[in-house]
């Protein structure tokens, strides 16, 4: 009976311990870098809807400071991106390399926070160029993740971006562009499209020059295929 009575204490106490040590629950990045304090760009988990949904993502600890949100990245072409609503909705891929954080995550964080985006790339000679908006959210799911983005700053790569504001989001198998064929099927790709893009983050991955590949217009046209590409997001000063 004492054993039995010591067993539950032990028990009892290292839920308590646990729960004690499982209290922080990082919202994004700049949670992760807030609470330990420098720490350095890799795979953090993060709980952009619920502190029941943890979500791995790579966190940018460098660039300009740190604490940027990956929300997307292409580096290799290890991962498909042709891939239907749902996926792209609940988010797919690998957070130490490529992926999509998901369109539901993405809302989420830009619902309960202010963020800026940074959008970086690089081609296949190295050079680096980035593209920066003020501001960066995307609407609930039931209109269809409405971008909404302004406030460029051109960091050599021009303006891709500010063409898709206020578009809804496109997969192959939900059109919502305004074009009369659909976006999405004919690029093998999805995003806000218009009719049809100025950037495709989420194109087909190719080496160089490709027509519709991962394509942001205004610095390498709409025939070079970018060898890296990320879109990240970062809270606005409170
Ligand atoms: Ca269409």
């Amino acid at each position: 009976m004492n054993l039995l009575f010591q067993l539950l204490l032990v028990v009892l106490l290292k839920s308590l311990l646990t729960n004690g040590s499982n209290n922080f629950h990082p919202l994004d990045c700049q949670d992760i870098y807030e609470h330990y304090k420098n720490r350095p760009s890799a795979v953090y988990t993060i709980y952009p809807s619920d502190i029941w949904n943890p979500v791995k993502v790579y966190c940018d600890m460098k660039t300009d400071g740190g604490t940027w949100t990956v929300i997307q990245r292409r580096m290799d072409g290890s991962i498909n991106f042709y891939r239907p609503w749902d996926q792209y909705k609940r988010g797919f891929g690998n957070a130490e390399g490529e992926y999509w954080l998901g369109l539901d995550n993405i809302h989420n964080l830009t619902r309960k926070k202010k963020y800026e985006l940074y959008v970086d790339m690089m081609d296949f000679t190295g050079r680096k160029v980035h593209a920066r908006y003020t501001t960066f959210s995307v609407g609930p799911g039931c209109v269809k993740y409405t971008l909404k983005v302004s406030g460029f700053t051109d960091g050599g790569a021009g303006d891709s971006l500010t063409y898709h504001n206020n578009r809804n989001f496109s997969t192959f198998d939900k059109d919502s562009d305004s074009d009369s064929n659909n976006c999405a099927k004919d690029l093998r790709a999805a995003f806000w499209y218009r009719d049809c893009y100025q950037t495709n983050p989420n194109g087909i991955y190719a080496w160089g020059p490709q027509l519709d590949g991962v394509v942001w217009h205004t610095w390498k046209g709409s025939d070079y295929s970018l060898k890296a590409f990320s879109m990240k997001i970062r809270r606005e000063a409170e």
